[in-house]
């Protein structure tokens, strides 16, 4: 899905970029020299993620912001929001300062490499802002937020999805969290647990949480607002934010990959070490320390 930007030339050789980039055929060693502010969008599907890009795009645009857009979701690959995020998107790219892709990994793999290439290819390209929409779900969200300088989470009322971004760590990523669908019931309890959550956190940067009814463009400048005070404290803090956004991640990625081993040698040795406390009488602590000590003595 490609929409093209008023300034066609410049758009149509975006384009063509990032369908050798998807196709695994373009890389550059361009380091991102920040002069874009890259803000992410994260959250499960539904919540309204598109929406609010759609709405603060158009907040950017109409303030004359050269702004590009990168769409991670596979709603937009198939079925789903599609539709609507294209007639959405279409109304957008009638803006001549706006340029909206998104992305496959079919041809390329992981999603997050093509990101970062596409990033670089816009902020190489004078962007100031590029929003980049990523469904919360797994593994290459996480990656995705180190590259972004400013990330939002977006949740809605209901769900109980508070707790599966607590187990995933995508709550430890946001910098920004958005209670989007204000205008349904329980939008306020929402609201309040969100705000537990973060004055549970320590940090020089507090949180903000802001409630928004995207589809029906509330909240949207207030939310602006605090993307702006972000990118702010970003920019003044510019390498210790990188650091301990690299932390994060870092520390989140690891956990996930110990997870998916510990899986698999519990799948294959669990029994074994279970057979071995019946007939050696020792006791499971015993045994799970000395298990965990074996792992990480280097060899
Ligand atoms: N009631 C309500 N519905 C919304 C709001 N924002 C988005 N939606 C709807 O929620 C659905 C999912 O929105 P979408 O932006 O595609 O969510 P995404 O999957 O997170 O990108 C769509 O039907 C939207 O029209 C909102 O503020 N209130
Ligand atoms: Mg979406």
């Amino acid at each position: 899905m490609f929409f093209r930007m008023n300034n066609i030339k410049e758009s149509r050789k975006i384009g063509k970029i990032i369908s050798k980039i998807e196709k695994g055929e373009y890389k550059d060693n361009y380091r991102r020299d920040y002069s874009s502010h890259v803000i992410g969008i994260t959250g499960p599907l539904g919540v309204g993620k598109s929406t609010i890009v759609y709405q603060l795009g158009k907040l950017y645009a109409e303030k004359g912001k050269k702004t590009g857009i990168i769409l991670n979701d596979p709603a937009s690959e198939s079925g789903g929001s599609f539709l609507g995020d294209r007639i959405r998107m279409q109304k957008l790219s009638g803006y001549k300062n706006v340029f909206i892709r998104s992305l496959s990994s079919k041809d390329a793999g992981g999603i997050s490499g093509i990101t970062r290439d596409a990033v670089n290819l816009l902020e190489k390209s004078s962007f100031e802002k590029i929003i980049v929409e990523s469904v919360g779900a797994g593994q290459s969200e996480i990656e995705i937020a180190s590259l972004v300088d400013t990330c939002i989470v977006v949740l809605m009322p209901g769900m109980g999805d508070e707790i599966q971004m607590l187990k995933s760590g995508i709550n430890e990523i946001a910098d920004i969290f958005v209670v989007n669908k204000s205008d349904k019931k329980q939008a306020q309890r929402t609201l309040r647990e969100v705000e537990m959550l973060v004055n549970m956190k320590k940090g020089d940067w507090k949180i903000p949480v802001v409630l928004t009814s995207a589809i029906k463009n509330k909240g949207i400048s207030e939310l602006m607002e605090k993307i702006k005070e972000h990118h702010r404290y970003f920019k003044d803090n510019f390498k210790k934010i990188r650091k301990l956004k690299l932390e994060k991640e870092l520390r989140i990625l690891i956990k996930n990959e110990i997870n998916k081993k510990l899986n698999c040698f519990f799948k294959k040795n669990l029994k074994n070490y279970v057979d071995e406390i019946l007939t050696n009488k020792k006791d499971t602590s015993t045994v799970a320390k000395e298990v965990v000590n074996d792992c990480f003595t280097k060899e």
